[in-house]
């Protein structure tokens, strides 16, 4: 059993040590609060975290990690550390949001907000039915980090993070003022869901295309790849209307057409996950487009078309 003395500030915990995670807990940490991870897979207590910044500085810390697999600590560890537990930030990917925070339940405290940050969208749904007392929150973010070894992240782009309230109670306002002054470009906004549905049309256009051409961001700029543009969007926008969230077709389009510039040079993320045989977030990109449009009786037959070629393409290495 790997019992040890626990120094973090238990405040606010990140459940996920990926890229963004170690993003957020070096801004924090950098900003005077010294939070903690949950991880699934450690077995050690401490980890030196390295992070170079945009400007290639490097700088180490020290991160406390507490394992949410039960055979590695007692209940006991798990159950204290999580009891003083006030914020608990989930930077996992979309599907494994469900099994993470199925693994800390049953101990979270009763007045721990848990703050969703994904790419796309629908495990929001299901959390905010779990949770009994609990608060909850989502995030977008567009900033950028790259793991250049398990412990080591290279900051790629500086970009903003938004944040806002879902369901139960709110997040105090002491935690939200710590979040928003550690974590750079960060702010508040209430309602939260329109900016996740832009979030979504952006993924929703850029990641499934670049999967499956098996191409450079900057490559969906080719004008043969307009008219897929346009029903990707028009058909999220119709399902976004019948969930009660108005958004711009024309200023979509501006939008995602800017992000392709911008990232013209980067494989996304599906990209990197297809070329790497791991399993992409399609479910919670046209996935979830589809499922809320089959809910409102609505088709979404271009949106359905990148679904399955993403699957087939995962279906070659998946089992
Ligand atoms: O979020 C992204 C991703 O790759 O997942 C975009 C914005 C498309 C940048 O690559």
């Amino acid at each position: 059993m790997n019992e040890v003395e626990f120094k973090a500030d238990p405040k606010v915990a990140i459940l996920g040590a990926g890229a963004i995670g170690q993003l957020l807990y070096h801004q924090l940490s950098a900003a005077g609060t010294c939070p903690y991870f949950i991880t699934r897979k450690e077995t050690l207590s401490k980890q030196t975290l390295t992070f170079t910044s945009l400007e290639n500085k490097v700088s180490d810390s020290e991160a406390q990690l507490l394992s949410s697999a039960t055979q590695l600590h007692s209940d006991d560890q798990l159950a204290s550390t999580l009891a003083g537990t006030e914020l608990i930030i989930v930077c996992v990917k979309a599907y494994q949001v469900r099994s993470a925070i199925d693994a800390i339940l049953s101990r979270l405290p009763k007045q721990c907000h848990i703050l969703l940050l994904h790419n796309g969208m629908g495990p929001h749904l299901e959390v905010a039915k779990q949770l009994s007392t609990q608060g909850l929150s989502v995030g977008t973010t567009s900033q950028g980090a790259l793991k250049l070894a398990p412990w080591h992240i290279q900051q790629t782009g500086s970009g903003s993070t938004q944040f806002g309230h879902v369901s139960g109670s709110k997040l105090p306002e002491t935690l939200k003022a710590l979040l928003l002054n550690a974590i750079t470009h960060s702010q508040w906004c209430d309602p939260i869901l329109p900016l996740l549905w832009q979030k979504l049309a952006i993924n929703a256009v850029i990641n499934p295309l670049t999967a499956i051409e098996q191409c450079r961001n900057g490559d969906l700029a080719a004008p043969h790849y307009q008219t897929m543009q346009g029903k990707i969007i028009s058909e999220l926008v119709e399902v976004a209307h019948a969930d009660g969230v108005e958004l711009d077709k024309l200023v979509l389009t501006n939008r995602i057409d800017e992000v392709i510039k911008l990232t013209a040079n980067n494989f996304s993320s599906m990209h990197q996950d297809v070329a790497n045989k791991r399993q992409t977030e399609i479910e919670a990109i046209s996935g979830y487009i589809i499922k809320r449009a089959a809910i409102h009786g609505l088709t979404s037959e271009a949106n359905q078309q990148l679904f399955e070629q993403v699957k087939v393409l995962e279906s070659r290495y998946l089992s």
